[in-house]
């Protein structure tokens, strides 16, 4: 499909004024595998049109890695749509906010914040391991007294206090009212949210429907009331000499912009009014809840799945399940600011390019058997250590809209999986059938309930949680 003849425009679907190419994509496959299908027909760099926007889809790694990171900034930019703007006060966040000096501003603070943790009683480390010891005692009581489990609120629970720590110094106990509120509103955020800019345009999932709409302007009013009262409390104790966590950051760097009220740096150029600051942590907020639970659950489902590899587990588990299940498996759709190229594919100005991590991580040509989980595919031949068996891998994205909160993440998987891979066997609990790999597609991709039995293993059975270390 290479052309000699100089800058050319990708195969494209067929398309019909205001539908778009929507008769090419009936399927019943959610978008990303039905993105990796049509590659048979169109090649793997393809463009469509959703209703009457342009939309190149990227499905393998060349062009990505030249989407994300050769030309990053070009493919700053992100969409805007009607979701995405309720949720985030008109893109006054990180992730769905387009390309401008406040994001770039807000993703420093935001990185700055995260290292300030790094050492020190209140580190990360720390804190994660307070909360995965809980998380074994949880489950220590349902081993003694012989229950099958749905890991998933403890999991949760677990996860949202590291965040929780990290944002606002706080941390829920079990069957705390406004951890129950969150879990709700935050579902009701996941199942909605930026379905107008892509699942809405399936015909299978229907024109996005009203009651979707007032759903999710419901759910983030009530995320909204809980942000403003964190807000308002930490605004009250408010201290330039101490810095307890990512609020108090974003606080100061306001307080100094508005100390500094010079005609270039106002609170709102450098995007530092309540709206932009809310919307800040309540990105981190959402995603530091809603990826690594998600990648959490789908790593026990694929481990009861495979016994044997629970018993081989080892370091860098979070690697492993990240290809076969990617969280984000089209990413957030970037926008090209400028007219460009992909390849020898011509772009202009404006169009959304969809990432399909799905295809990247499923290319037969990088990945010998790519539906097979086998971790052991991530070890060099000896099986000492970490080694990338190829490049078509992205979990995190790439480049300047890389994924802010990688670190924490696989700080998260890692020490959550062994400290409970280390004192408990799981299985699929008599008279259940195994976990469920399908998925739901949304904003992330989600696996289904299941529940699992955990068994104390030889020399941990009499308490999971509480050992010194
Ligand atoms: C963006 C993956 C955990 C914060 C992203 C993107 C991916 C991703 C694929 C989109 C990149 C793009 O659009 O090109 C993941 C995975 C995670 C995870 C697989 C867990 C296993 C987290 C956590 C945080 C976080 C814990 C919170 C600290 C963000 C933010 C963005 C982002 C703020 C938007 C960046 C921007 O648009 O500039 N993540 N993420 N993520 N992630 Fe994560
Ligand atoms: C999850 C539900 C929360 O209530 C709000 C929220 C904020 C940030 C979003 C996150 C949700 C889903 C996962 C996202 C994250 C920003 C980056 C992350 C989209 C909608 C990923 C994986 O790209």
């Amino acid at each position: 499909r290479m052309s000699a003849h100089g800058p050319q425009e990708p195969p494209h679907l067929p398309a019909l004024p205001l539908i778009g190419s929507l008769l090419s994509l009936r399927s019943s496959h959610p978008p990303h595998v039905l993105f990796k299908e049509l590659q048979q027909k169109y090649g793997q760099t393809y463009s469509l049109m959703l209703g009457s926007h342009c939309v190149i889809v990227v499905n393998q790694h060349t062009h990505a890695k030249e989407v994300l990171m050769k030309k990053g900034k070009i493919f700053a930019g992100r969409p805007r749509t009607v979701t995405t703007d309720v949720l985030t006060r008109d893109g006054r966040d990180i992730a769905f906010g387009d390309y401008s000096a406040a994001w770039r501003f807000h993703r420093k603070i935001v990185h700055g914040a995260l290292c300030m943790f790094g050492e020190g009683s209140a580190s990360i480390e720390k804190i994660i391991h307070a909360q995965a010891q809980s998380l074994c005692s949880v489950l220590s009581e349902a081993a003694a007294a012989g229950l099958a489990l749905d890991l998933s609120p403890e999991l949760t629970r677990a996860v949202t206090n590291v965040i929780c720590s990290l944002c606002f110094s706080s941390s829920y106990s079990r069957g705390d009212q406004e951890f129950e509120d969150m879990l709700r509103y935050s579902q009701g955020i996941v199942d909605t949210v930026a379905k107008d800019s892509l699942v809405d345009i399936f015909p299978w999932l229907q024109i996005f429907p009203n009651a979707d709409l007032r759903l999710l302007k419901q759910c983030v009013s009530i995320r909204d009331k809980l942000l403003q009262k964190k807000y308002d409390e930490h605004k009250a104790v408010y201290s330039d000499h101490v810095q307890r966590d990512l609020l108090d950051a974003l606080l100061r760097a306001k307080r100094s912009a508005d100390n500094n009220n010079t005609a270039e740096i106002s609170a709102e150029s450098v995007g530092l009014s309540d709206d932009h600051l809310l919307m800040t942590v309540g990105d981190i907020f959402g995603a530091g809840v809603e990826t690594t639970t998600t990648v959490l659950k789908w790593a026990i489902a694929y481990l009861v799945h495979h016994p044997e590899v629970q018993r081989r587990i080892q370091e860098e588990l979070d690697r492993k399940v990240l290809r076969i299940r990617p969280v984000a498996p089209l990413l957030i759709p970037h926008v090209a600011l400028s007219e460009t190229s992909i390849g020898p594919f011509t772009v202009k100005k404006g169009t959304r390019v969809i990432i399909n991590l799905w295809s990247l991580h499923h290319d037969e040509k990088e990945w010998k058997n790519p539906e097979l989980f086998d971790p052991a595919r991530f070890l060099n031949s000896e099986g000492t250590g970490v080694s990338v068996p190829s490049s078509s891998y992205l979990p995190f994205g790439a480049g300047v809209r890389v994924c802010l909160g990688e670190a924490l993440a696989k700080m998260e998987l890692f020490l959550f999986l062994s400290w409970i891979l280390q004192r408990f066997s799981l299985s699929v609990p008599t008279g259940h059938s195994l976990p469920s790999l399908e998925g739901k597609f949304g904003v992330v991709l989600q696996p289904a309930r299941y529940k699992v039995t955990a068994t104390p293993r030889a020399g941990w059975e009499c308490d999971g949680g509480h050992v010194s270390i």
